[in-house]
């Protein structure tokens, strides 16, 4: 049994997280939020998982205090209209990288429990297995 995991970005963007000893390195790294209207139901969440470890990376839910509720998504685009696939998994190989982005996967953020402003930061945990990666999400204006 591989031992828990966890690994802490003090800021989005970082390379580099830190991990507890035995394990290799996973970085989470452009960790990001689109801003949305004041009063939005739902935002969305993009990220690059770096796998440096030498396990495969297999994260079915992710969890962060300041949204209701959160789903991982695939946005498909079928005859011209776009539609989201839920119960998606993020998946990266030992030394491969899994994105997060925009017309993509992304992270679903039900109902915000406070305002999300650009500048500001939230902490999204993503749960893969015996390994929880927590990254720190900056909200900005969308890209
Ligand atoms: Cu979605």
């Amino acid at each position: 049994m591989k031992a828990k995991v966890v690994c802490l970005l003090a800021f989005a963007g970082l390379a580099l997280a830190a991990c507890s000893a035995g394990e290799g390195i996973v970085a989470v790294e452009d960790a990001w939020i689109p801003a949305a209207p004041p009063g939005a139901g739902v935002m969305a969440g993009y990220l690059t998982l770096r796998n440096g470890s030498a396990g495969a990376l297999r994260c079915e839910r992710a969890s962060g205090a300041d949204f209701g509720a959160i789903e991982i998504h695939r946005t498909l685009i079928e005859d011209g209209q776009s539609r989201m696939l839920r119960d998606q998994v993020i998946e990266a190989a030992p030394g491969a990288t899994a994105s997060l982005a925009p017309g993509g996967m992304h992270l679903m953020l039900f109902r915000p429990q406070r305002e999300l402003k650009p500048g500001d930061t939230t902490a999204l945990t993503l749960h893969c297995g015996e390994t929880n990666v927590a990254a720190s999400f900056r909200i900005q204006e969308p890209r």
